[in-house]
C-alpha cells in the first residue's frame, strides 16, 4: 500500500461502524475524541523540559501518590476534550477521587469514560516512555447523575478499551471488541494512522516483566514460577528467559502486544489494606481486554482479571497479563494445592519429583 494512503483512525472507525447499521455516531465520536486528547497529551510530553511540565506541585492524588504536574494536566485535557460531547453519561479518573459529573450546559449520553491519564508517570522526568489507559462502558439509561455504583462493572461488559504510547513515536492501540489494531500518529498530518491491523500476542514466550524488589512480598505461586524463569536451560522450564521492567505498565504492555512475553504485578504482602498496585478499573481490565482480543490472557492469578466484580473505583488488583500458555501456567501454580497439603515427601518444591503444575 502506497504509505501516503494508509488508512486513518476515522476511516478505521466508520467502516468498524458500517458493520452495526443500527448504531449511532456517539461511539465514533468518543473514541475520535479520547484521540484527539491523546494527541494533546503528545505534544505536552513530546516538549518535555522546554514545556515547563517536568516535575510536581507537590499535591497528593486520592491514591496517596505525589501527583506529576502532567499527571493533572492530561487529567484535565481528558475531562475537558469528552465532557461536551453529548455521548457522555460521566467519567472515572485515577486522578479523581470521585466521579466527574457532565456540566448541566452540555448534553448527557449512555457511555461511562474511565482513564488513567498519564500511566508510569515516575518516567516522566527521565524522559522514558509513558501512556494514557482508557476503557468505555455502558452507563445506566436515566438522567440521574452517576455514582460510583455505575462503574463497578466487570471488564467483560467493556465496548472498547485502548491506550497510546508516547514513546519514540506515539501511537494508539485500540479496541472495540473486534481484535487489536494499533495506529501511529503521523506528525505531519497529525493523524493516526493504522500501521499495526491485527495485533496477536504469541502464545508461546521467554520473556517476563516483574518488579523483582519487591520478591519478599510474592506469594508463593509467583516465587515459584519466577525461579524457575531464572533457573533457565538447567531448570525445570529447561530454556532461557530473559527480563525487562520499564515501569510503566502501558510500555510493558505495548512490548508484549508487539513480540510476545508476560508482565506480573501480583498481590502480594507487601500493604495489607492494598492487595495489589495496578487498579482495577482504568489499568488492568482495559489491558485485559486488549490482551484477550489479541489472543492473549489477563488474569488476577487465579481468574480473568475482566470477570472481576469491582467493589470500589480505585479498587487495586493483582494482575498477570500477555502470553496465553505463560499466564495460564502461572494460573495453575495459583491454583495448585500449598505444599504442605501435598504428601512429603516426594511432591515437594525442592524435592526430586515436583508437585504437578
Ligand atoms: P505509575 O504509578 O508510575 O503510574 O500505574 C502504576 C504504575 O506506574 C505502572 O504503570 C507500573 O508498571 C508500576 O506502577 C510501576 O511500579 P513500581 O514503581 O513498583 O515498579
Ligand atoms: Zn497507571
Amino acid at each position: 500500500m502506497n504509505p501516503d494512503m494508509r488508512i486513518t483512525l476515522t476511516q478505521f472507525l466508520i467502516e468498524e461502524r458500517r458493520r452495526f447499521p443500527e448504531a449511532g455516531g456517539d461511539f465514533n465520536s468518543l473514541l475520535l475524541n479520547v484521540a484527539l486528547c491523546c494527541k494533546r497529551i503528545a505534544r505536552k510530553v513530546a516538549a518535555g523540559a522546554l514545556g515547563g511540565t517536568m516535575g510536581s506541585d507537590g499535591a497528593i492524588n486520592v491514591q496517596g501518590e505525589l501527583q506529576q504536574k502532567l499527571d493533572v494536566i492530561s487529567n484535565d485535557i481528558f475531562v475537558e476534550g469528552n465532557n461536551w460531547g453529548g455521548y457522555l453519561a460521566g467519567m472515572a479518573s485515577e486522578e479523581m477521587e470521585q466521579p466527574y459529573q457532565i456540566p448541566g450546559c452540555y448534553p448527557r449520553g449512555r457511555y461511562l469514560l474511565v482513564f488513567d491519564p498519564m500511566d508510569g508517570s515516575s518516567n516522566i522526568d527521565v524522559n522514558l516512555s509513558v501512556g494514557s489507559i482508557f476503557s468505555v462502558l455502558r452507563g445506566a439509561d436515566d438522567d440521574r447523575p452517576v455514582t460510583a455504583a455505575d462503574f463497578l462493572q466487570p471488564g467483560v461488559r467493556q465496548v472498547a478499551a485502548g491506550y497510546a504510547i508516547y514513546g519514540p513515536t506515539t501511537m494508539l492501540v485500540l479496541t472495540v471488541g473486534n481484535g487489536v489494531n494499533g495506529f501511529t500518529l503521523c506528525p505531519q498530518l497529525g493523524e493516526f494512522m493504522l500501521t499495526h491491523a491485527r495485533l496477536g500476542v504469541p502464545p508461546d514466550t521467554g520473556e517476563f516483566a516483574i518488579n523483582a524488589s519487591n520478591s519478599r512480598f510474592w506469594e508463593p505461586p509467583v516465587t515459584r514460577y519466577v525461579n524457575e524463569c531464572l533457573a533457565g536451560r538447567t531448570g525445570p522450564r529447561g530454556r532461557d528467559f530473559n527480563m525487562r521492567w520499564i515501569a510503566s505498565m502501558v510500555a510493558d504492555a505495548h512490548r508484549i502486544l508487539m513480540r510476545g512475553g508476560v508482565f506480573l504485578y501480583p498481590r502480594d504482602s507487601r500493604n495489607s489494606a492494598v492487595p495489589g498496585r495496578l487498579r482495577l478499573l482504568y489499568e488492568a481490565n482495559p489491558i485485559g481486554f486488549l490482551m484477550e482480543q489479541a489472543g492473549g490472557r489477563a488474569s488476577t492469578g487465579r481468574q480473568p482479571v475482566t470477570s472481576v466484580t469491582p467493589t470500589s473505583l480505585h479498587q487495586r488488583i493483582g494482575l498477570i497479563f500477555g502470553s496465553r500458555h505463560e499466564v495460564e501456567l502461572i494460573e495453575r501454580y495459583h491454583n495448585a494445592p500449598p505444599p504442605q497439603e501435598l504428601p512429603e515427601p516426594l511432591f515437594c518444591e525442592r524435592s526430586l519429583f515436583r508437585a504437578p503444575a
